[in-house]
């Protein structure tokens, strides 16, 4: 297994807060709270799963803020993802630099079964590509916040980020860092991905920005 290059949440954020000011930009994710519908999000449905009916639907019972909520609804045990249209290979791309820092957040929590064979899991997947074929490193963010990277060829115990499902909302925030041996300009996107898991999922309020360090002012 290869060593951790990376593990961020707290601790990164503690050192930023002390060495200066921390300005996170705007949200780049689109109907970030599912206020418009199911509509912005792409479904990814694994090779292993295609015989599974998977889809994003917006729901309006539960939801964590406003009068909706995203849902991940598998109708069985199933591996798949969404993403943000706009970075799924769209017009707009996100573009990310080598060492810049970013914020995910985001609330979910679930109601789905657990006498599945695997056990469900739940994280975040942002891929590093130099185009939408060549997949570089992978950024991985579980449910409790910590992020590993790991380059595309090489292996993940998904255990070692994963977290059971929530059955309460459930806040996620996590700070990463693009490597900076990555090249300048890798394309990167979010990916909310569900391993062996009976849905709903469900998801709000969802937030990704920039985060700028300031140096501290006299
Ligand atoms: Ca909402």
């Amino acid at each position: 297994m290869n060593t951790t290059p990376l593990l961020i949440c707290c601790a990164t954020a503690a050192a930023l807060l002390a060495s200066g000011s921390v300005r996170a930009e705007d949200n780049l994710i689109p109907n970030p709270g599912f206020e418009e519908g199911s509509g912005g999000w792409v479904l990814y449905v694994s090779e292993q799963s295609q015989a599974v009916p998977c889809r994003i639907d917006q729901v309006n019972e539960g939801q964590k803020s406003g009068a909706a909520a995203g849902a991940m609804i598998s109708e069985n045990f199933a591996s798949f993802s969404i993403c943000p249209e706009v970075y799924a290979g769209g017009e707009k791309v996100l573009t990310v630099q080598p060492g810049s820092k970013w914020k995910l957040s985001f609330w979910i929590r679930s109601t789905e079964a657990t006498d599945s064979t695997s056990q469900p899991a739940f994280f975040v997947r942002f891929p590093l590509l130099k185009d939408w074929k060549k997949l570089g490193k992978l950024i991985f963010i579980g449910a409790n916040g910590a992020a590993v990277v790991r380059d595309a060829s090489g292996s993940l115990d998904i255990g070692e980020i994963a977290c059971n499902l929530p059955a309460e909302w459930t806040h996620v925030e996590a700070e990463f860092q693009i490597p900076n041996d990555v090249p300048a300009n890798q394309l990167g996107r979010p990916e909310f991905y569900a391993r062996g898991v009976k849905g709903p999922i469900f998801l709000d309020d969802i937030s990704l920005s920039r985060v700028e360090t300031e140096a501290p002012q006299p």
